[in-house]
Order: structure tokens, then sequence, then C-alpha cells
């Protein structure tokens, strides 16, 4: 018997060093240690030796056990790590070979120039809203006090969808329906940033398709004197402190009275260029006081609150900053220009 369980031990050890997967072992192991195995096979033989010898063999029987059962747990450990070190190899990665080139997008020169005057305004405590660009006629024209057939109508030739409905000449629209929302909570403090649409042919200087920048404060005691410190402190920001800034009468069919603000030309410190045509400033954008009529029509007592409201365009504000002399460059996605910025 205990000749058995060395023959046993050693076809053991041969199949165990044989096996090469993690199945073969298993099956190894079922062969000579399982229930119906090998082992128990010869053990079952036991009843049939003297009983003074079974200590001894029953001695050799576990010790063949244990060895075997080490040897099984010491080769599926070299199997495992064998299986492990080919998956490896199999994923090996070159770390020297070159990056695959990743290109990196920039902002467009619109984008720059926008997100400048929004920030300066959201610094001043400016909420930041953008709105709808189909709009109400109501909205559009007659809120802000420009009725049916008044001449800015024809100034502002319009892409209509139907009788009522159009896509927004100027981003004012949308700081009635502020007004009308926040109505009466005070103050308002908005920007408003966004895309504007009028039925101009395209040329050097007009784009069908352009941006508006409008801010709007309403308050109690709101003065033309916050309006002029408000948009001076907005030029110096955008455009350095060492700009000249003006107030000029203007006409607006929202504002009452109105100002366009011009900074001296910063191309040729104010004694006149190309840029400027020769009156050494430059138009940078138009405001006025909130018109009673489109206080009331934001839900406001004109009685009670008062206004100002400013508004500009960001493409020819980066037209004059860049040194631009044509809108349509904006808008024909040619990266030979717009790599530039
Ligand atoms: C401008 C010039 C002057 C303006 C007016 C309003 C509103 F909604 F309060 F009536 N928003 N923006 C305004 C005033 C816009 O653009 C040249």
């Amino acid at each position: 018997m205990e000749q058995g369980l060395q023959r046993l031990l050693a076809t053991a050890l041969k199949a165990i060093s044989a096996a090469c997967s993690e199945q073969e072992l298993d099956q190894v192991r079922i062969k000579f240690l399982g229930r119906k195995g090998e082992l128990t096979r010869i053990l079952r033989a036991m009843k049939d030796i003297a009983p003074e010898e079974r200590p001894q063999v029953g001695l050799i029987a576990n010790k063949v056990r244990e060895q075997i059962g080490a040897e099984l747990t010491r080769r599926l450990q070299e199997i495992q790590q064998h299986q492990r070190s080919e998956q490896l190899k199999k994923e090996k990665l070159d770390i020297t070979l070159p990056g695959a080139f990743v290109t990196l997008g920039h902002k467009h020169p619109l984008s720059i120039v926008i997100e400048d005057i929004v920030d300066i305004f959201f610094r001043m405590g400016f909420d930041v809203y953008e709105g709808p660009e189909v709009e109400y006629d109501y909205y559009n024209f007659e809120a802000l006090n420009i009725p049916k057939h008044h001449p800015a109508r024809d100034m502002q030739d319009s892409f209509y969808l139907t009788e009522e409905i159009l896509l927004r000449t100027h981003t004012s629209p949308f700081q009635v329906r502020i007004m009308e929302q926040l109505a009466p909570k005070l103050p308002i403090r908005v920007v408003c940033p966004g895309r504007c649409y009028r039925r101009d042919p395209a040329d050097a200087t007009h784009s069908p398709m352009f941006y508006q920048i409008e801010v709007l404060v309403v308050d109690q005691n709101v003065s033309f004197a916050n309006l002029k410190h408000t948009l001076l402190e907005f030029a110096c920001e955008m455009f350095g402190p060492e700009r000249k800034v003006r107030l000029r009468p203007g006409f607006f069919p929202f504002t009452e009275p109105s100002a366009e603000v011009d900074i001296s030309c910063f191309v040729c410190e104010g004694s006149g260029c190309g840029l400027c045509k020769g009156t050494g400033w430059l138009e940078i954008l138009g405001s006025g006081m909130v018109h009673p009529k489109v206080l009331a029509a934001g839900g406001y007592d004109p009685a009670e609150v008062s206004g100002f409201a400013a508004g500009m365009g960001p493409d020819r504000i980066a037209m004059l900053k860049y040194g631009i002399d044509d809108i349509r460059l904006f808008y024909e996605n040619d990266l030979r220009f717009l790599h530039q910025f």
C-alpha cells in the first residue's frame, strides 16, 4: 500500500507539471484528490491491512495528500503568472512612439470681444441674460415706442415670419420682457448679448445677422450722471484709461434724452486718420434715459422709477479693435482669417 501511495504521488506530480491551464490543473486535482479520485480509492483498501499498520499508512497518505495539494497550489500560481505576463506582452505599449497630434481650437474674435464686454459689466454688478431671437412685433417695436408706420421701421427692414412674428432687429425687446418679469422689483441691472437680424444686403459694414450687447438699469433716482459714469468706466476698461470719451446728443425712439458715446481714436490719438475718417473720434455705442413709455410697457411707473440703457455692436467694436475692414470676414469661416486671433 505504501508503494501504491508513492506511485500515486509520482504520477500526480508528473500530471501537475504537465498541466498547462487552470482547467487542466483542476482536472488533475479531481483525478487524484477528488471524492472519487485515486487517493480515495487507495484509502478504501485501509480496511484490508493490519490494524497496527494503519496509523503508519494513514500518516503517509496524509503527507501524500499535502504534497499533491501544495504542488497544485504552486503550479496554479505558476500558470496564473504565465498568463499575466502573456497578457502584458500583448498589451505592451511603446511609450516612445510620437503621440497623435491634437489640434487645439481657439476663440472666434467676436466671442473674445463679446466676453470682454460682458465681463466688464458683470464686474460692475450686472446680471447676464440671453433672450429669444424670434420675437413678437409688439416687443421688437411697439413696446419700444416704435409704433406702426414709424420711420424707424423703414430704417430696420426686418425678417418677418408672420404678420406679428419676426427675427429680432435688436436685443432691446428682451429687456422689455425682463422688466415685465421683474416689475415692480428694483433694481434691474442687466447686460444682454445676442444675435440680431436685419434685411441688409451684406457689404463691408453690413451683415443680415450681427451681434448686439445692450445694458439696462432701472431703479429709483437713476440719473443721466449714472449713465455717463457707467459708460465712461466701461469705455476706459475696454479701450484703456488713456482714451478720451465724449457724449454727443443722439436720437432713439426708446430713450429720451439720448446720447452717442465716442472715444478718442486710438490710431491717431485724435489728430485724424483713415480709421476715424479725420474726426479724431470713434463711435462705440448709443445710449439714453429709458423713455417713460418703455418703462410703462415694462410694468414700471415712470413717475416712480427711471433708468438708462445702452446698446453697442460687438462686430463694429471687434473691427475697430483688430483693424478689420470687412464685417463679412467674421461670418465666412475662412481659417486663414480666424487663425490670426
Ligand atoms: C441702444 C441705444 C439706446 C436700449 C433701450 C433699451 C430698453 F429696452 F430699455 F428700452 N434697451 N436698449 C438702447 C438705448 C439701445 O442701442 C444703440
